[in-house]
């Protein structure tokens, strides 16, 4: 089929109610998976809400199991392809070539979902997030989790059908920015997802339906970080979609450097998934050599984010600069901060920088021992998936749903409002999550079923359920808002335009092998090929399937 290009297309009413239908999935996700996070910090706090969701809910780990799947798998991914269907339509002024498949890839994502979340409500896949073997959950989980992956491979398919279309007409042309952050952090998630893909069809699935009578509780983990590292960046790279292509503009000013943009971008591609021995620093099984070097890789991923904070944060000074502020620092306050869009990404970059030092730490192959395993590592994600990703992408739902519906923003000012509550929530949690992770509070724990809890946790515990009820509050008012401003009929004064960017630089002068896919794939490939192959060689063939399953909630 061939497809002509259709000078500057315009987003449909049709493409605009399939995006729309992403965003609420994504929506209804948060909504449930952010209730049951307050509920889990109260009891750290001293108040146990759990008698009191039962019958329905039967454990604190039945509710921990919700909230991290709701919230960071599925809030999450039905965002991103939502949203990636945008960036790549309106990235390359096309439609999307074979919309029938991202139909079907959404739809097997949502069949997908409904299998996986219905084991969860009926306590048949109390397995946290993570779901690590022998901890065993029903068939219906682990197919469900199935079918979401393969679904979100199918829409990627489909945007990169609708690129290569759109290369064949443009040869020369750089692929514009917009489009090719979602590209390509789809084709880094197709290699990603590879390793849970294999635990699941190989191992977990047949465990689960009785084929086989264990699992490689050591192998499994293997393969589940082989996706879980990569995980994070299939998460944080929309966000960074929006910082370099779209919050530039919004803040009134121009991207610094495309290349800088796009270097980083294949820097993630190239580096994301070599590193996920950090998460196993102390499991046995593995070599200590093969950690060392995930060690470094991972140190080499940090490298990427540094680019990006030194460009986004440049693009941002470029606008604070043309809006008038002068001196060091004088162009900050000259931002844009009462459009809740921008407040909301300038505040997830903020606590970001602390998520992203915290993230060394964890990567030091020694100081990991201190911190493995402790309320640090919960404190650590809340800064970087729950802000850095989840507040830019509600940012960025404050300008789409308006875009998306025609409807006016109902109460901007309670939306800045909303984003500084996230903002102030989350400082206190978090910093009460590292630091009695720090004096040794385990993460995945009801504390309240400990046998001893030291006084010095107390204040610390303290400020984690006063932190989890202003999050709360948060979470609430942003669903309201965006549930109101959906059916508020309250027309959008003037036509909402999808922000987009324009680069300091006419992207047509980056070097062109920073628009080149194959000799980054290529060594993409042969990375994770020297930092896993050996290692997960030897467990492969060292493989003993005799881990019996238990469900212990
Ligand atoms: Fe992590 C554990 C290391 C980033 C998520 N991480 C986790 C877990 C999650 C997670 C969910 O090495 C727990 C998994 C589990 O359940 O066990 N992480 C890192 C490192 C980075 C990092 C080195 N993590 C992330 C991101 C996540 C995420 C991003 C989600 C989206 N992490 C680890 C390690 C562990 C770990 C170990 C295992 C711990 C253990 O023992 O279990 C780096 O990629 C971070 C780089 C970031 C930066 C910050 C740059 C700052 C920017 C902001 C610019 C500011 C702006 C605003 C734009 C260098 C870009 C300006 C505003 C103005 C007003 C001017």
């Amino acid at each position: 089929m061939t497809q002509t290009v259709i000078p500057g297309y315009e987003i449909t009413t049709a493409d605009k109610r399939f995006i729309g239908q992403h965003v609420v999935v994504a929506v209804l996700a948060l909504a449930i998976g952010s209730f049951f996070g307050p509920v889990q910090a109260f009891e750290y706090a001293g108040v146990d809400l759990y008698p009191y969701l039962e019958p329905v809910f039967k454990s604190y780990y039945q509710g921990l199991t919700l909230h991290g799947v709701l919230n960071a798998l599925i809030w999450t991914t039905f965002f991103i392809t939502g949203f990636f269907t945008l960036t790549t339509i309106h990235g390359l002024k096309r439609p999307l070539l074979f919309p029938s498949l991202n139909r079907f890839g959404f739809w097997t994502m949502v069949v997908g979902l409904v299998l996986t979340a219905s084991p969860i409500l009926l306590d048949q896949a109390t397995v946290l997030y993570t779901f690590y073997p022998p901890l065993e959950a029903s068939w219906a989980f682990y197919a469900g989790l199935t079918l979401v992956v393969v679904g979100s491979w199918v829409e990627g398919w489909g945007f990169f059908l609708t690129w290569r279309a759109w290369r064949r007409d443009h040869p020369r042309r750089r692929t514009p920015l917009l489009a090719f952050g979602g590209l390509l952090t789809m084709a880094m998630w197709q290699i990603a997802t590879l390793g849970v893909a294999v635990e699941i069809l190989t191992m977990l699935l047949p465990w689960a339906l009785g084929l086989i009578d264990g699992t490689d509780p050591g192998l499994a983990r293997t393969y589940f970080w082989f996706t879980g590292h990569p995980l994070v960046y299939f998460w944080l790279l929309p966000a960074y979609v929006s910082w370099y292509s779209m919050l530039p503009k919004q803040a009134g000013g121009k991207l610094f450097s495309d290349s800088l943009a796009r270097l980083s971008f294949w820097l993630f591609l190239l580096l994301s998934i070599p590193v996920g021995f950090h998460h196993q620093f102390v499991d046995p099984g593995v070599a200590a050599g093969w950690k060392w070097v995930h060690a470094g890789l991972t140190y080499a991923v940090f490298f990427p984010s540094m680019i990006t904070a030194f460009t986004v944060i440049a693009s941002l000074e470029n606008g604070g600069r043309r809006r008038g502020g002068t001196g060091w620092l004088g162009w900050i306050p000259k931002l844009p901060w009462s459009d809740p869009s921008v407040s909301a990404q300038l505040l997830a970059g903020i606590l970001f920088m602390f998520g992203g030092i915290g993230g060394l730490i964890n990567a030091s192959f020694s100081v990991n021992a201190v911190v493995h395993n402790t309320a640090w590592v919960s404190g650590h994600f809340h800064l970087t998936v729950a802000t850095a990703v989840t507040l830019s992408f509600m940012g960025i739902a404050y300008w789409l749903v308006p875009y998306l519906t025609g409807n006016a923003l109902w109460n901007r000012r309670l939306a800045v409002v909303q984003t500084w509550l996230w903002f102030v929530g989350m400082t206190i949690f978090s910093t009460a999550m590292h630091s009695v992770g720090l004096l040794g509070a385990p993460r995945r724990t009801k504390l309240g079923d400990a046998p001893y809890v030291p006084d010095e946790w107390s204040g610390h515990l303290l400020r984690v359920g006063i932190g989890g009820a202003i999050l709360l509050v948060s979470a609430a008012l942003f669903v309201f808002l965006i549930v109101r401003t959906a059916y508020s009929r309250r027309p959008v004064p003037a036509r909402v335009e999808i922000p987009q960017a324009e680069s300091v630089h006419d992207p047509q002068q980056t070097p062109a092998w920073l628009d080149r896919w194959v000799p980054w794939l290529v060594a993409t490939v042969v990375l994770v090929l020297i930092a896993y192959g050996p290692q997960l060689w030897h467990q492969i063939v060292t493989m003993d399937l005799s881990s019996v399953g238990f469900q212990p909630w």
